[in-house]
């Protein structure tokens, strides 16, 4: 056995590696961190009260690294490997999206740290997504697409034999630290040199525009990488000034006092080279994938809170041949019903909080006196306090303006097909993480510290 790197130090420094590397390959996004820092930075001058709670949870570390990328893969094998190399760096997959049910032929999960202090020491996500072959409808070119999946290898004999070095040393040896970052990362570069000819690729793009991203080329290149926000409207608004161009309504629910879940916008797909199999360098050929993006993270919701949300999302939604113009008026409406103060939202159980001492409770365990055991009247004799806990998950179906909006605009396809979690586990090699249990756990957990320190038992 020897020495290993830390997971979280392993996944802050492939975060740094893979905003690096993304930066030179799509010079946009450089500009979306600096504009990112502006806003954030003026934002917590503004709002010294938040500045302050950000340092206090431990939070504020976080802000200027936090960043999900998102990829897409072909087959099983590469899912299950990617699996064991995002172990090793203290992502694990949480949550199945069925994204069949917004068009696309995929299904996914995200890989990211589940333990509080681990996504305070670097919150890194990846969206993962793998293709689900069985929804493209032309046998002959499921069959085509099926065998040049099966004769790509995304991953090098050298990484593979990293991760079984480091699996039985229970983590990257010190020494191999440097090889394993630059191994990954490679995985995830973009090569302009297709592995499909031309006439493949204009197949394969019919059928679906992710289809043609996932198959055409050697590897699955990050397809973007997403900075968060501290206001989110305001980093819309400078987009718009800096001649980025950016989508005309924000992803997710509205502008709101207490900010729940996840708001999204990005600016759409680069138009990129690349030259098709069998082709001189000289013939052009395009293809659009990257894009950039933005958000601004809030409250988790629980499972009722969650479901007061789809309901207000789709009353907003619902009105269809509605204008555009008027989407921002109809989604504050919409969600007019959903409580915008904290202990509103903790009292009817619509969120998730953490539970912290305050001075005056603090205070209370060092002289040993404390009263009734009910969180409800510790809340109300302020001896805790409860503070949002961050939503760390996607809404991509419900973000599907996303996806459609990069992936080509007017383009819509409908398949009928089963939602099917067991497959895709049984592809990853593992089941997934629930998030909402994740969300309760740190909950409980924030509590029953709480009573520990307030009736003494830990001291
Ligand atoms: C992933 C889209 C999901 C998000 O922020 O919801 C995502 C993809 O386009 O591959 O990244
Ligand atoms: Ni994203």
């Amino acid at each position: 056995m020897s020495e290993y790197v830390p997971a979280s130090d392993l996944r802050a420094a492939f975060s740094d590696a893979m905003s690096e590397m993304y930066r030179r390959e799509v010079p946009l996004y450089g500009d979306l961190i600096d504009l990112v820092a502006a806003i954030n930075s003026k934002f917590l001058v503004d709002n010294q009260y938040i500045r302050a709670e950000l340092e206090c949870s431990g939070e504020m570390a976080r802000l200027d690294v936090e960043r999900h990328g998102a990829i897409r893969v072909g087959r099983a094998e590469e899912l299950s490997a990617l699996r064991r190399i995002f172990a090793l760096m203290g992502m694990y997959p949480v949550g199945y999206y069925d994204l069949s049910v917004a068009g696309v032929p995929v299904h996914s999960t995200a890989f990211r740290p589940v333990e509080p202090a681990a996504l305070n020491a670097s919150p890194f996500r990846i969206f993962t997504s793998l293709l689900r072959l069985e929804l493209i409808e032309d046998e002959a070119l499921r069959e085509t697409a099926g065998r040049i999946l099966a004769g790509r290898r995304i991953m090098s004999d050298r990484v593979m034999e990293i991760i079984e070095i480091s699996e039985k040393n229970g983590g990257v040896p010190v020494d191999l630290q440097t090889e394993f970052l630059r191994e990954v990362l490679d995985i995830f570069r973009w090569h302009p040199e297709a592995i499909v000819d031309r006439e493949t690729y204009r197949q394969l793009h019919d059928a679906h525009r992710l289809i043609a991203d996932v198959v055409s080329f050697k590897g699955p290149h990050i397809n973007h990488l997403t900075p968060s926000v501290l206001d989110i409207d305001a980093a819309q608004q400078e987009m718009k000034q800096r001649g980025i161009r950016a989508k005309s309504v924000i992803e997710g629910p509205p502008r709101r006092a207490v900010p729940i879940l996840l708001r999204q916008t990005s600016f759409t797909a680069l138009e990129e080279p690349v030259r098709f199999l069998g082709e001189a360098a000289g013939e052009k050929g395009v293809h659009t994938a990257r894009f950039g993006e933005i958000e601004q993270r809030g409250v988790a919701l629980t499972p009722k809170g969650r479901r007061l949300y789809d309901q207000c999302l789709a009353e907003a939604r619902g009105v269809s041949g509605a204008a555009a113009e008027d989407y921002e008026e109809r989604l504050a409406q919409a969600f007019a019903t959903f409580p915008d103060d904290a202990a509103t939202l903790r009292r009817e159980g619509l969120a998730y909080f953490r539970y912290v001492l305050t001075e005056k409770g603090l205070k209370s365990t060092e002289q040993g006196q404390t009263g009734s055991e009910q969180s409800q009247n510790w809340l109300d004799e302020g001896l805790i306090r409860a503070k949002p806990i961050l939503y760390e998950d996607f809404l991509p179906v419900s973000a599907a303006g996303i996806f459609q909006s990069n992936l080509g605009g007017a383009e819509q396809r409908h398949y009928d097909a089963q939602s099917s979690q067991d497959r895709f586990e049984a592809a990853l090699g593992t089941s997934v993480y629930d998030p909402f249990a994740l969300y309760q756990q740190a909950q409980d957990d924030s509590l029953a510290q709480a009573r520990r320190l307030l009736t003494g038992e830990e001291r």
